[in-house]
C-alpha cells in the first residue's frame, strides 16, 4: 500500500511528472487500485447559482465583470430552482451537487442565508453538497457545515509564483486560509487548479507540492484544462494537450493516493479515448451535464455511453464518509468581527500588454479616420 506522505519534495514530484509516459500511467494505475475501485467514477453536477459580475480579475474567468465576455449574468437563484436542478442531476446518476457563485468572498447577508437553505435542502435529498463561493471565514465555514455541507471547492489554481501572473485582486495565502477554515470544521476540501494558462511544468509541480502538503490531503483534486473564453486575457491560449492532462492527473494520483482526482473543465476538446486514458491514469470523478458554470461540457448521453463502453459505474454518495447532519445552529451568526482579506493589486504583465495594444489600435483608428 502506498504511504500517505505530506513531505513530497518538488524534485520528487517533478521526477514523477517527467517519468516515461507508459511507466507513469502504469505506476498511477497501480496506486489508484490500492485505494479505489477502478470501475467507479464519481459524477458531480455543477449548478451556477449566481453567475457573472464578479469583482475579481482572475485572468481565466469569463465571470469577471471587467472582461467583456458573452455570458448570461444572473442574480442568486431561488432555493426551489436549485432543488429542482439537483433532483434532475440525482435522477441522472449524480451523487454530488456543486453550487458555484461568482463571488470574491462570502458575506453574512441574505444571499448567504439562502445558500445555507440550499445546502440544507440538497443534503436532505441525500446528495453530497459541495459549494464554491470564494473566500470563507471560520464562522461561515461552521454555518455551512451545520447546514449539511459535505465539501468546499476552493482551487489554488496554480503555483504561488504563477498565481501572481493571472490574478492581482486576491492572494494565495487567503486561499490557503479559506481551505484551513473548511478543514477545521471537518468539511472535505476540494482543491486543485487549471493547466494550459501558460504556466511551466514547474508551476504545475509547485501546485501539486502545496496541495500534497495539506494535512489531510484534499478529498478531491479537480484538474481543469483551461477553457479559453473570448474576452478574457487568456483567450488566445491553445487547449492543453491530452498528454499533459494525463501527466498531471497521474502525478496528482501518485502524490495524493486517496484523493478523488477530478477530470474537470476542458473535456469538450478531448476524445473519448483520451478521457479513458485519464481514467486509466487515476482520474475518478467528472462534472457531468452539458454546461460547466458558463461554458460547454460534453452532452450527458455521451458521458453515459462512455461509461457503458468502459463498464464504469457512477459512485454512490457517502462511500468515503458519513452524511453530515443538519443542525439548526447554522442559522446563528457567531462572528464578532469581519474577516480581513488582502488585495495585492500588483500589475499583471499580460493584462498591461493587452491594454497597451488596445490603446495603440484606438490611436491608429483615430488617426486613419482623420486622414
Ligand atoms: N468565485 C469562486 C472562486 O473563485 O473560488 C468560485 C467559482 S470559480 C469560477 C471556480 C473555479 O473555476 C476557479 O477557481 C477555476 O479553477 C475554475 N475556472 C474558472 N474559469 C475557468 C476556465 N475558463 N477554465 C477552466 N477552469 C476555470
Ligand atoms: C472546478 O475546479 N472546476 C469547476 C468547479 N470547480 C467549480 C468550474 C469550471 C469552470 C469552467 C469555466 C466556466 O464554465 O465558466
Ligand atoms: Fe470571480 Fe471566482 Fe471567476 Fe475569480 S474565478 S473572477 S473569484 S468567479
Amino acid at each position: 500500500m502506498s504511504e500517505i506522505r505530506y513531505d513530497w519534495t518538488k524534485e520528487e514530484i517533478k521526477a514523477i511528472y517527467d517519468m516515461p509516459f507508459m511507466e507513469l500511467i502504469y505506476k498511477a494505475a497501480t496506486v489508484h487500485r490500492e485505494s479505489h475501485n477502478p470501475n467507479e467514477v464519481q459524477v458531480s453536477s455543477l449548478i451556477s447559482i449566481k453567475t457573472g459580475g464578479c469583482s475579481e480579475d482572475c485572468g481565466y474567468c469569463p465571470q469577471a465583470a471587467r472582461y467583456h465576455t458573452d455570458i448570461d449574468k444572473n442574480d442568486l437563484m431561488s432555493v426551489n430552482q436549485v432543488t429542482e436542478m439537483a433532483e434532475n442531476a440525482k435522477a441522472g446518476g449524480a451523487s454530488r451537487v456543486c453550487l458555484g457563485a461568482a463571488w470574491r468572498n462570502v458575506k453574512n447577508d441574505n444571499d448567504f442565508d439562502n445558500v445555507l437553505e440550499m445546502v440544507k435542502e440538497v443534503n436532505g435529498m441525500n446528495m453530497e453538497v459541495c459549494c464554491t463561493l470564494g473566500m470563507l471565514s471560520q464562522d461561515q465555514a461552521r454555518r455551512l457545515k451545520e447546514a449539511g455541507l459535505y465539501a468546499y471547492n476552493h482551487n489554488l489554481d496554480s503555483s504561488e509564483d504563477f498565481y501572481k501572473e493571472i490574478i492581482s485582486t486576491r492572494g494565495y495565502d487567503d486561499r490557503l486560509r479559506t481551505i484551513e477554515h473548511a478543514q477545521k470544521e471537518g468539511i472535505h476540501v476540494c482543491s486543485g487548479g487549471i493547466i494550459g494558462m501558460g504556466e511551466t511544468d514547474n508551476d504545475r509541480v509547485g501546485m501539486l507540492y502545496t496541495l500534497s502538503h495539506l494535512q489531510p490531503h484534499p478529498g478531491s483534486v479537480p484538474i481543469n484544462g483551461l477553457v479559453p473564453v473570448p474576452g478574457t486575457p487568456l483567450e488566445e491560449q491553445k487547449p492543453v494537450s491530452i498528454w499533459e492532462m494525463v501527466r498531471m492527473i497521474a502525478t496528482a494520483r501518485i502524490v495524493m493516493p486517496k484523493a478523488q482526482v477530478r477530470l474537470s473543465a476542458g473535456r469538450t476538446h478531448m476524445t473519448q479515448e483520451g478521457q479513458a486514458m485519464c481514467f486509466m491514469a487515476g482520474a475518478n470523478s467528472i462534472f457531468a451535464g452539458d454546461k460547466l458554470l458558463t461554458t460547454p461540457n460534453p452532452q450527458y448521453n455521451e458521458d453515459m455511453e462512455l461509461f457503458d463502453v468502459l463498464n464504469i459505474k457512477p459512485k454512490q454518495a457517502y462511500v468515503d464518509s458519513e452524511q453530515p447532519e443538519t443542525k439548526d445552529s447554522y442559522k446563528e451568526v457567531h462572528e464578532e468581527k469581519q474577516e480581513k482579506w488582502s488585495r495585492p493589486e500588483h500589475k499583471i504583465e499580460a493584462n498591461e500588454r493587452k491594454k497597451a495594444e488596445a490603446k495603440e489600435v484606438r490611436k491608429v483608428t483615430r488617426v486613419s479616420s482623420l486622414d
